[in-house]
């Protein structure tokens, strides 16, 4: 099925990474064949949360925050769906960081693209949980690769860089293929700088190191990916790539009862529940 839509309204800054991550996600649903009216984007707010405007798919715009329990309503409503969740780092770290612990723990299949440039683009500049401890905040940073690793769950944890195009496109595919098959949430970081207000492009570039450049480095091991991702980071790096990745079945394949249908594949005429709105009535009438 061919993509048509190739809608250039955007709000965003020339220059933003934020193209990269929309246009990679383009180019990845379309050689994956995946049709449009089979593909979901929900987003928060923030510069990064009108992502789903320029995507030709179902698309939903939630409240600041809110994005994780929006998509995994639709990911049991109807698990069929292609389902890919996006936001900034204040959506997703700040406001929506108790959404993105919980969601690490359900693992729902869908993708979870978060778009890290380390400040409220939108409200123009304010600092979010991963600005660095020196850009003007008496907090330390925030680390949702760690924080996904520390969660026995979590089957998909990735970092990819807007300055690293081809490295971000692979992950991109590995994120999409890995909800497709039902094997969970897959949590994909992905460093865009704000050029206007927080350029980090020079910086993250002489920074990021790919994990997967070690052909020892073993992305299956969940305590030496950790150890990995610890010693990187304390030395000044970014550690990226595909970081780790974990067997589990996803929620809704989990809790459905053998035999269950769906919500959205139920039939919607009323005669097909009389008989069961009759029983539950008779029920109460005793
Ligand atoms: C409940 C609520 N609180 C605060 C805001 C204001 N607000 C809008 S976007 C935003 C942060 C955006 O930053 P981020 O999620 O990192 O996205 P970016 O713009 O950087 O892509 C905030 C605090 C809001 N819209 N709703
Ligand atoms: S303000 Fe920053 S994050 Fe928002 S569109 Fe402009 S460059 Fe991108
Ligand atoms: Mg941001």
């Amino acid at each position: 099925m061919t993509r048509t839509f190739d809608h250039t309204n955007t709000i965003w800054c020339a220059g933003c990474g934020h193209f990269g991550v929309r246009n990679t996600l383009v180019s990845a649903l379309r050689d994956l064949e995946v049709p449009p009216h089979e593909t979901m984007v929900l987003a928060g707010i923030g510069c990064s949360g009108t992502i789903q405007n320029n995507v030709e798919a179902y698309g939903y715009h939630a409240l600041h925050g809110r994005v994780l329990p929006a998509a995994l309503g639709v990911a049991l409503t109807n698990p069929h769906l292609t389902i890919i969740a996006a936001g900034g780092d204040g959506d997703g770290y700040a406001i929506g960081a108790g959404h993105l612990v919980h969601t690490f723990k359900r693992n729902p299949a869908m993708v979870y693209l978060l778009m890290n440039n380390a400040v409220y683009g939108l409200t123009k500049g304010q600092d979010s949980p991963t600005a660095t401890p020196s850009h003007e905040t008496a907090e330390q940073g925030m680390d949702g690769i760690s924080l996904g690793l520390a969660l026995p769950g979590t089957t998909f944890l990735a970092r990819a860089f807007t300055g690293a195009p081809e490295q971000m496109d692979r992950l991109m595919r590995a994120a999409l293929i890995h909800s497709q098959q039902r094997r969970g949430f897959a949590f994909l970081e992905i460093l865009s700088p704000c050029v206007t207000y927080n350029d980090t492009y020079a910086d993250w570039a002489g920074r990021v190191v790919d994990l997967e450049a070690d052909d020892h480095y073993d992305r299956f091991d969940r305590a030496k990916a950790f150890g990995r991702v610890h010693e990187v980071s304390e030395g000044g790096g970014i550690p990226t790539g595909l970081i780790f990745e974990g067997a589990r079945t996803d929620m809704a394949t989990r809790i459905m009862v053998k035999g269950a249908v769906a919500p959205a594949h139920q039939p919607t005429d009323v005669d097909a529940h009389l008989d069961g709105y009759r029983d539950l009535m008779a029920e109460y009438a005793v």
